[in-house]
């Protein structure tokens, strides 16, 4: 995922692009032609914020933010592709979202509305419903979202709904709880529609209600609709109750209560209004209550208190129903628990009452079935499904984004741009004056044009996009990030998309990624790219085959609904862990152990505690590996001066895997016990490492390579400096062992490794033209394992035993009786000393 330009590179950033970095590098040397890009999300409102508090234009402070973080993130070490680099809020890059705007508008997908939106009192700006939390506010700014009646332009993402769903099914390497928050996000319900009918001298009104719960509807005993529902006009509300129903209704808009899962279910009033039930004719109360979501299935609901909770809840707080006279048309299947029954609200299905006429003693399945086929047939009800997900807000009445590239003309109503006039560029003389409405409203010459239809006088849409218009198809852009002609050359994207590994934060699940999603398939649909295969395949339309998440601190993420309450990413956020500057932390211990920390400290899906102390122990490993590099560069210089005719060494710089490329230049029949133990360790080391990069558990390979160290440590001169000093350097085993962990390690700590690997090879090749080590895997279990002999309690010698005989107890007995040192502690027996037992105790490991 890449950046907002805040100007200053936080701990999240370092995080996601070290694991991005050492994935990129790892696929490489496994011989991938990898794209490892990196842009900017430059357009937003910090941007604009910047320009009215320090009096810097947008463009200026983005420019020198991007140039900034660019400057960090090579103190990352990180190795982007940066001539496929895409900036959203250059031109060349926004000409194309406005393309892609007139594609949507094309396809009927982005349409005007007027409608009550989420109004953000601090930005002064409209914000979607993704952007604002559960407990209203904004995403953003924290600011408790107003609700205002404008006129808005929408994408019709609720189109898609019903494949953005499904085919969450086909993303097998998402994290499972980003899925279930976006299906819960979407929102899928299946239940059925019921109209109430309210008559007046002259007219009928039709009140329609959705139910999950088509069986209960015998138990309805008021319907209850929202404070934006049709019926709530002069025209039908009694004379003696109007004017009191819209005052409350006014006051309850201004404490904005209407979230769907809201706990507090509030006050409701009687509108006076009365309609008739389908069924039963019985008249029936209708109140005007926050509880019921304006913009959710028919905003109105029917209330069945005893089957309900909210309505229960509802009933009780605003005394509209007596308990005893709460009515009750399911009951359990199993009725031997009577007071689960009597005394509260029954949710589960059951089986209908007698009070359910010609349906009742059906079970609620039936039920459900029976009673909506018959009301199609009759016509006061039908099935339906509703989604959640509502259309996504685009419009911004901010400066610092994408122009919407409409004109609004007062002849011809609205007229999209016509495509060779794009991009329809920003002006740059603008004057911010934070007081609410888009500077572009003040600038003339910007906002009168001529209508392409009329050629008559009009305006310009004053309105940008959200940014995370421009973030849902930048991806793409990276395949073919200068094309002047398309958002990119089809042919080239279809080679490259989907991506393949996409990392970042968590708190995008509903948002970016939703989005994304949204525009992929849309992109796809148009015929924009296409795939290799079958192109009728599901999940062909998705952006991102593997996602990776982190979980930054302080971002609790409500499951059910997948709201990330207030603080934002761009933000510095208080916390022990991005409130420390990577910068100084580079400065202090070194871009590779900062990397290896991340890397260690946490696996990758979870929260990263930050803690210098043991950055220090990251340090030490790397200057372990670097003494044991120095051991066999010595040797090697040694062998080199001696046979100075000699080639030096073989390069591979040649990318051809080979089967054989673990293969060093030593035959292995002819290892001493020790180097065959040391081989079958490195190849161990290179399997897991090897798997733990491919499932990003960079944790584990951390620790992998440290225990390989520690072998090689404990076998290395400066360990046994008398003995075997020689012999143990002169090894090719060792010094392969030092090789594989120094390419092992690169990915992750990309100067070390580059340095030791020059070591190493006296300057001959980079450690990223090496191929990964493969595993030798007829290697992978010890030939050999010690075996320590106790005789009488007491430890006395150990010895070494083939690991094919380990399961045959007698086979090891009589190689113990029969060596040496068997012979001189069990051999000492004799007539009144007798083996009386054996037992054989297997650590389970070899
Ligand atoms: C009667 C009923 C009886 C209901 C019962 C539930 C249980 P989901 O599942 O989330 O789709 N409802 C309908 N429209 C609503 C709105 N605009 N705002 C708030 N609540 C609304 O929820 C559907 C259920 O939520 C509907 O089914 C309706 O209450 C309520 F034993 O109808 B039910
Ligand atoms: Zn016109």
């Amino acid at each position: 995922m890449f950046p907002y330009p805040s100007g200053m590179l936080h701990m999240g950033h370092v995080r996601v692009y070290t694991i991005s970095d050492t994935l990129a590098r790892f696929r490489k040397m496994l011989g991938y032609d990898v794209i490892h890009p990196m842009g900017w999300d430059a357009f937003g409102l910090p941007a604009e914020n910047a320009a009215m508090e320090r009096g810097i234009h947008p463009v200026d402070w983005t420019i020198s933010n991007i140039s900034s973080m660019k400057k960090q993130m090579e103190r990352i070490l990180a190795d982007f592709d940066w001539d496929r680099e895409v900036t959203t809020c250059n031109p060349d890059y926004y000409k194309w979202t406005q393309y892609l705007f007139l594609q949507m508008y094309k396809a009927r997908l982005a349409y005007q509305k007027e409608a009550i939106v989420n109004w953000d009192p601090v930005d002064q700006t409209v914000l979607a419903n993704e952007q604002v939390d559960s407990d209203g506010r904004s995403w953003r700014s924290g600011a408790k979202v107003e609700r205002r009646k404008l006129k808005q332009w929408f994408f019709k993402i609720t189109d898609f709904a019903e494949s953005l769903l499904n085919d969450l099914d086909l993303l097998d390497k998402w994290p499972d709880h980003v899925k279930q928050m976006q299906r819960n996000w979407i929102g899928k319900s299946k239940g059925a529609e019921f109209d109430f009918i309210v008559a007046s001298k002259r007219s009928e009104f039709i009140v329609k209600v959705f139910t999950s719960r088509p069986d209960t509807i015998f138990g309805v005993q008021y319907l209850a609709i929202s404070i934006d529902h049709p019926l709530l006009s002069e025209k039908w509300l009694p004379q003696n109750t109007c004017s009191q129903v819209l005052q409350f209704v006014e006051k309850i808009r201004q404490q904005q209560l209407f979230e769907l899962n809201d706990v507090n279910i509030g006050q409701g009033m009687h509108t006076g209004v009365f309609a008739k039930h389908p069924i039963t004719g019985i008249s029936i109360p209708v109140y005007v209550t926050s509880y019921v979501v304006p913009d959710y299935g028919t905003g109105a609901l029917m209330g069945v208190p005893a089957h309900d909770e909210r309505d229960w809840e509802f009933v009780k707080a605003n005394h509209i129903i007596s308990e005893e006279n709460i009515k009750r048309v399911i009951m359990p299947v199993i009725q031997d628990n009577t007071t689960l029954y009597s005394n509260k609200v029954f949710t589960s299905r059951g089986i209908l009452t007698a009070e359910c006429g010609q349906y009742a003693g059906l079970s609620s399945d039936d039920a459900e079935k029976a009673i909506v086929e018959d009301a199609q047939k009759t016509g006061y009800g039908r099935w339906s499904v509703q989604y959640r997900l509502r259309d996504w807000l685009i419009s911004r009445q901010r400066y610092w984004g994408t122009p919407i590239p409409v004109i609004h003309c007062a002849k011809c109503d609205v007229v999209p741009v016509p495509e060779s006039e794009l991009p329809i560029l920003l002006p740059t003389n603008v004057t911010f004056s934070g007081r609410g409405g888009s500077p572009l409203k003040q600038v003339q010459e910007w906002l009168n044009c001529k209508c392409p239809k009329c050629q008559g006088p009009a305006i310009r849409d004053t309105d940008t996009m959200d940014t995370f218009v421009d973030s849902s198809w930048y991806f793409m852009r990276y395949a073919d990030s200068k094309n002047s002609n398309q958002p990119f050359c089809s042919k080239k994207a279809s080679n490259l998309l989907p991506v393949d590994v996409y990392i970042g934060g968590i708190e995008h699940a509903n948002l970016h990624l939703l989005y994304s999603r949204f525009f992929t398939k849309f992109m796809f649909k148009q015929g924009m790219y296409t795939l290799k295969g079958d192109t009728t395949e599901p999940g062909q339309d998705e952006p991102f085959k593997q996602l990776v998440t982190q979980a930054h601190p302080n971002k609790p993420i409500q499951i059910s609904t997948g709201i990330t309450p207030v603080v934002s990413f761009e933000k510095m956020s208080k916390s022990k862990y991005n409130g420390v500057d990577p910068e100084t932390t580079i400065n202090n211990y070194g871009a590779d152990a900062t990397r290896l920390h991340i890397l260690f400290k946490a696996p990758v899906s979870e929260v990263l505690e930050w803690e210098d102390a043991s950055i220090i122990g990251m340090q030490r490993w790397i200057a372990r590996v670097w003494r044991l590099v120095e051991n066999v560069s010595e040797k090697i210089s040694e062998k080199i001066s001696e046979k100075v005719s000699e080639k030096v060494s073989e390069k591979v710089s040649e990318k051809v895997p080979s089967a054989n490329n673990y293969s060093p230049n030593f035959d292995l029949s002819i290892l001493s016990k020790e180097d065959k133990e040391t081989y079958r360790i490195i190849n161990v080391t290179i399997k897991e490492v090897t798997a733990d990069y491919k499932n990003s558990t960079f944790n584990t390979a951390v620790s992998s390579l440290i225990k390989l160290t520690n072998h090689l440590t404990s076998i290395s001169p400066l360990q046994n400096d008398n003995a075997s000093k020689n012999s143990i350097v002169d090894s090719p085993i060792y010094e392969h062992g030092v090789k594989t962990l120094v390419k092992m390690m690169a990915p992750m700590a990309p100067s070390i490794g580059e340095e030791l690997w020059e070591i190493l090879n006296q300057h001959t090749t980079s450690v990223f033209e090496e191929l990964w080590p493969e595993v030798d895997t007829e290697c992978l279990s010890a030939n050999e394992v010690t075996c320590v002999v106790q005789i009488n309690g007491k430890m006395r010698f150990s010895i070494m035993i083939p690991s094919t005989i380990l399961q045959d107890n007698l086979s090891i007995e009589k190689l113990i009786l029969e060596s040496e040192n068997g012979k001189k502690w069990i051999g000492k027996m004799n007539a009144d000393k007798k083996i009386k037992k054996i037992i054989h105790a297997s650590g389970g490991k070899i």
